[in-house]
Order: structure tokens, then sequence, then C-alpha cells
């Protein structure tokens, strides 16, 4: 609906520095070498795929880490910056500008300000639905751990007004994303700060108790409906789907686990769901770390289900 006959550009976004553990640099290499592209192509999708960031470059700044990039709470905010505004230009430029689907594979969770940025310029109607175990609302001062990858929707909404200390690194993020825009699913660690700002912002969010209270279908259908109340849930969507909303059992590789999460079908529906309205914009696939695991069948299983949430996002289970 929105896009020329399947053109989809795969965004190789390598980056580390949003969070603290090495390895998710190199999530976006494993869900291709496990077959991504291929099966793109076999749904269907005319496939280029795009590297903004270079993962070994990535993987040697971080472990460079240098000290004086840090501001106020947030860990590297240079780092972040700088490297998101590249993934952010390259979306803008070569992808979107062709109309063609950006699938932005992860990395760390940072990369959401980069990617909702630049598809909210070509759709500022979009609405957003973050799939997430946790909120990843913080600023760069309510921040306890000082990981941006907990930080990029108060970037996208505008809320970190106080950047002196880093001013060029963040000044290309628009900022302008409204709170009744946004819906999480699959919530289940908020801490206490980004409690406050859901809630003094009213922004809609459906955790595990929602879930398992109304089912996956009726939650998917109320933050539809909440992100656009006018047309009944229509419009234009942009997914950002963490794979930690899935539960460990099924995505261990990721770097902040929480028990008690989605199903691997419940989140694989949420992304067929995504198909089925025909809305999708955007979609990213973060959080996969495949260093995180000891045996082989964990790491399968963490890179498969990164790759089943894209296939079916993009129309696997629809034919
Ligand atoms: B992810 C956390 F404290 N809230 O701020 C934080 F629990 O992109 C976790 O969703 C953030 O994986 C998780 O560090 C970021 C923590
Ligand atoms: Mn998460
Ligand atoms: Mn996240
Ligand atoms: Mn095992």
């Amino acid at each position: 609906k929105y896009y020329k006959d399947q053109q989809l550009s795969i965004i190789k976004a390598p980056f580390c520095g949003g969070q603290a553990k090495l390895g998710v640099e190199k999530g976006p290499r494993y869900l291709l070498k496990a077959g991504l592209e291929s099966d793109l192509n076999g749904l269907g999708w005319n496939t280029i795929i795009e590297s903004p960031l270079d993962e070994s470059e990535i993987r040697q700044q971080m472990v460079a880490d240098d000290p004086t990039d840090k501001y106020l709470n947030a860990k590297r905010p240079r780092f972040v910056g700088e490297s998101n505004e590249k993934i952010y230009n390259c979306i803008k430029e070569k992808v979107l500008a062709f109309d063609r689907f950006p699938l932005t594979i992860g990395g760390d969770h940072s990369i959401g300000m980069a990617t909702v940025s630049a598809t909210l310029e070509k759709f500022p109607n979009a609405g957003l639905l973050w799939v997430d175990a946790h909120t990843d609302i913080h600023t760069i001062e309510t921040t306890d751990t000082g990981n941006i990858h907990g930080c990029p929707v108060s970037f996208l909404l505008g809320l970190n007004k106080n950047l002196n200390g880093v001013p060029k690194s963040f000044d290309w993020v628009p900022g302008n994303l409204r709170p009744e825009k946004i819906a999480y699913i699959g919530l289940r660690s908020v801490d206490p700060a980004e409690r406050k700002i859901l809630r003094d912002l009213g922004i809609s969010a459906f955790s595990m108790y929602h879930i398992d209270k109304f089912g996956i279908n009726k939650v998917i259908e109320m933050a539809l409906e909440s992100i656009h109340p006018d047309t009944n849930g229509d419009g234009p969507i942009i997914c950002s789907f963490d794979v930690d909303a899935i539960d460990p059992l099924f995505v261990p590789a990721t770097g902040v686990p929480v028990k008690g999460g989605l199903t691997l079908r419940e989140g694989l529906f949420v992304a067929e769901r995504l198909a089925e309205t025909g809305n999708l914009v955007s979609l990213d696939v973060v959080e996969c770390n495949p260093e995180l695991v000891t045996d082989g069948k964990h790491l399968f299983d963490s890179v498969e289900a990164g790759c089943a949430i894209a296939r079916c996002a993009l129309g696997e289970t629809l034919l």
C-alpha cells in the first residue's frame, strides 16, 4: 500500500554502544547468515543491503572505550548520537527516498531513534508500536544504568532538553513524535522514572498482564486503535521489535532478558497481524546478541526467532 512493488532494503545496524555488552553488533551478520535475505526474496521482496556502519570499527571503538564520552547519566552519548545519525541518513537518503521498505536489523535498541525518526519524516501520521519487555523511555537524566538503548523513545519524543554537553551529537533528531502515537506491547520491566513519564504523557502501554487478561489479538487491536483513533486503527505503522519481548526460553541470546514474556507464537502473531494490516511502513528487529550464549542451540533459537519476526511481518504466513 505504501511502497513500490515489494522493494525492500535491509539496513544492517551493527551497533553496540547503547549498552555495555559486546556482541550485539554481530546481530545483523548472524541474521543474514541464517538466510534472512533469501527468505525475504522467497516471499517476493526485492532486496538491497545497506551498511551505514562497519561492524569491526564499531566493535573497536567500543573496546577502546573513550572515558570522556559521558554526559549527565548517559554513557557513550557521542558514539550513540553520531552512529545513529549515519543510520538515519542512510534510511532517509538511500531507502525511503527510493520508496523502499526499511527493515533495520540491530544492533542494540538505541538505533530506534534513527529508524523511527527517518520513517516519521516520510509518514508523519504513522503510529509507533514498540514491542519490548522494556519501555526504553528513560531520559539521559533519569537513566540509572546510563545505557542509551534504554532511552531511544525519550529522544523520539524530544524529552532530552539539556544536550548542551553533547551539542552536535543529537541535533539531527527531530524529536517531534507525539505521545498519543505510541503504543507498547509486551512490557514487564518498567523503571519508576519511566512509569512516571508514561503516566504524565498518557502513553498507551500493554504489559504482559494485559496480554494474559485480554489475549494477544485483542491487545494488538487495542494498540492499533490507540495509535490511529480516528480511523479504527487504520493508518501507517512503524514497528520497533526488541527480541527480548519474547520470553528468554525462546530467545536467550539477548542483553537484558526478563522472564515471563511473550511465547514465540505470540511474538510471531504480532508480526503476522501487522503484515495482515498492510499498513506496516518500517520494521526494526533488535537486541539479538550472538555472544551471550554458551550452547549452539540457544544461538540458533535466538537468531531464528529474529529472522522469523521479520519474515512474519513481511508476509510469510499470509500466503
Ligand atoms: B532494551 C533498563 F534498568 N530499563 O534503563 C535500563 F532495566 O532496548 C533496561 O529494551 C533497558 O533492551 C533495556 O538500563 C533496553 C534497566
Ligand atoms: Mn528490551
Ligand atoms: Mn528495547
Ligand atoms: Mn539448551
